[in-house]
């Protein structure tokens, strides 16, 4: 893949013709007919530049430097302009009678753009290349010790050091170092809020939060209270999970670093935003027993190495009868840290050219939280190939919850049944104690997520909506951390400071929510397809891997795309309309009553 100044001149020119040749505004009323041509070419036009985009993406992705800003600034820039003008040319064909189909289109035209830009050209050419700067100023960011001297460590490492490590100062430092290296995007985050808001603005939203709860076939109103209802079905479990870890974690720490009835400090949850909790699983197992869940040792004693653990992966897609992924899936992708540029090690699945041009981009380490990862990315890529025929508008998932979904509901399927079969773990938990050991340490991941899955656009939201001003940015941040998940800062914080910006999806705008969404759907992803698959015993005991149907099933979901609303993918797959936290409630059930047992006589929350 190659920039040539040639291609990116091309580029640009392209992409103002694209823009400059919008269909004539119709001066009779227009016409259900018109409106099924408009939408036909807004596919064909958006494809094109769409294509170009996430090629200008991927090259920057995995080699950052400021020509390749530059490029994917000129790229998006170009989708920005269409959009804004294709959307408002839309409004024509308001109070049109047309058919599904085209309507559909409509509505998603709508909402197909998560940074929209006003039509003024300074302020949209800005805007993209703020985009691009935000991004890079994080994947660039090193924590060099506190004067900036000592030994430089970037986000690998720190992160291998929040999972690792069990000294608190040494945690704190690499906690602390890693939000420090924030600060600096906080007023091209700002400036971000503010010109994406005249864009959502001129497109009828009342600000880009309002923009991102429009995109799931219900008014902004109704998704967030759906968000809550769930939230509010898994609470309670939330609840007791955080009071048994802050019990254990005080005992080994000291209740004078971690107190019975606060918030438990953010760095002490073996990740650098405390938004998984499996790597404290060593800290806080229920119960010795001779069968011990280390999958990292498996991995190790059998030589995995990125590749393979991808192959792995891939193996479970297709024992369920999805193809193997395409040749050039194995040739352009991005398994590991190239050791001679900057890249964004965030994971990411691609299809680059919208036709079958599979892609992940990651960083792996060999251990089970990537094989994890591998799987959720493996999820999207297989999305794309069962939906990249449709037209572009269609190429997306149901909503950006199933996307979420698809690879971690393959993953809930990697059980220690499966995991000994691979040689992975030595014996599979049969009795209580090492049941509860395996949901304890599946908890830590699913369920510790939720509150953080949730509170990241709690707080978006209200930046974009101006509740939360720039000048309340981290306290507001702060105030929902706690609030929602019970943890806190371990060390006093400012507004020079910018926390929020030390998470990768802030900088690269994407919207969170679909990973709540995401944790809850899998489960009940996993109950219907494990139905199919004909199982009857508890849920958590349930692989689907190797079953056709199953696999079928899952195909079918697919390949719809967006063509439907959300509902209708979900009935296609469950027979149900709406999504419900009750699979997962009653997959974590023996855990719960075990945690309730245990806490007995505390007192939980903070
Ligand atoms: O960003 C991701 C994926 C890429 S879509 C690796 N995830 C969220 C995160 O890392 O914060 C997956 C889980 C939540
Ligand atoms: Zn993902």
């Amino acid at each position: 893949m190659k920039t040539t100044p040639i291609a990116i001149a091309a580029l640009s020119l392209a992409a103002t013709l694209a823009v400059a040749a919008p269909a004539k505004q119709a001066k009779h009323k227009p016409t259900a007919a018109e409106a099924k041509a408009f939408v036909t070419k807004v596919n064909d036009e958006l494809k094109n530049l769409w294509v170009r985009q996430s090629n200008a993406d991927w090259i920057r992705n995995t080699y950052i430097t400021d020509d390749t800003e530059q490029a994917s600034t000129w790229a998006n820039e170009a989708t920005m302009a269409y959009l804004a003008n294709a959307i408002k040319e839309a409004a024509q064909f308001d109070g049109v009678k047309v058919d599904a189909e085209t309507g559909r289109m409509l509505y998603l035209l709508k909402v197909a753009s998560t940074v929209p830009a006003p039509s003024d050209a300074k302020q949209r050419e800005e805007l993209a290349s703020i985009s691009a700067k935000l991004e890079g100023l994080y994947g660039k960011a090193k924590y060099c010790g506190k004067d900036g001297k000592g030994k430089c460590r970037e986000i690998l490492e720190l992160t291998e050091t929040m999972a690792k490590s069990r000294n608190y100062d040494e945690l704190l430092d690499a906690w602390t170092g890693w939000h420090s290296t924030a600060v600096a995007s906080k007023p091209l985050y700002e400036r971000m809020v503010e010109i994406s808001n005249e864009g959502a603005k001129e497109i009828g939203y009342k600000n880009v939060g309002d923009l991102w709860r429009s995109g799931y076939d219900m008014s902004p109103a109704d998704f967030e209270k759906e968000t809550n209802r769930l939230w509010d079905q898994l609470r309670p479990l939330y609840d007791q999970l955080h009071c048994y870890v802050r019990a254990r974690l005080s005992k080994f720490y000291g209740a004078d670093k971690v107190a019975l009835d606060k918030p438990i400090p953010a760095h002490l949850l073996g990740n650098l935003w405390a938004q998984e909790w499996q790597n404290v699983y060593s800290l806080v197992e229920p119960y010795k027993v001779s069968t011990a869940l280390d999958v990292d040792a498996g991995l190790k004693a059998q030589n995995y190495d990125p590749k393979k653990l991808v192959k792995l992966g891939e193996s479970f897609f297709t024992s369920l009868g999805l193809d193997p992924l395409p040749a050039t899936f194995w040739e352009r992708s991005q398994f590991t840290k190239p050791q001679d540029r900057e890249v964004v090690c965030h994971a990411s699945a691609w299809d680059v050219t919208y036709n079958n041009d599979l892609r992940i981009k990651m960083c792996i380490k060999v251990n089970e939280e990537d094989l994890i990862t591998v799987h959720h990315e493996l999820g999207h890529d297989y999305y794309f190939h069962q939906y990249y025929m449709l037209p572009a508008l269609y190429q997306q998932g149901a909503n950006d919850g199933f996307h979420e979904a698809i690879g971690d509901t393959m993953a809930l399927s990697v059980t220690p049944a499966y995991l000994k079969n691979l040689g992975l773990i030595q014996a599979v938990p049969t009795d209580e104690k090492g049941l509860i050991n395996v949901q304890l340490k599946d908890a830590l991941d699913k369920v510790a997520f939720l509150p953080f899955g949730l509170l990241i656009d709690q707080w978006r939201w209200d930046v974009f909506s101006g509740k939360i001003k720039p000048a309340n940015y981290n306290a507001a941040w702060w105030a929902l951390r706690k609030k929602y998940q019970g943890v806190d800062t371990p060390v006093a914080r400012s507004e020079s400071d910018f926390d929020p910006g030390a998470k990768y999806h802030i900088p690269a705008n994407v919207p969170y929510t679909r990973y709540f969404l995401a944790r809850i759907l899998q489960f009940q992803f996993h109950r219907a397809l494990c139905k199919t698959a004909g199982h009857t015993g508890p849920l958590h005991t349930c692989s689907i891997y190797g079953n056709k149907d199953a696999g079928a099933k899952l195909k079918a979901m697919l390949a719809l795309g967006a063509s439907k609303p959300w509902p209708e993918a979900l009935y296609a797959m469950t027979g149900e309309r709406q999504m419900d936290a009750g699979a997962m409630a009653d997959y974590f059930a023996p855990l719960y009553t075990w945690l309730k047992e245990q806490n007995k006589g505390m007192t939980c929350g903070w």
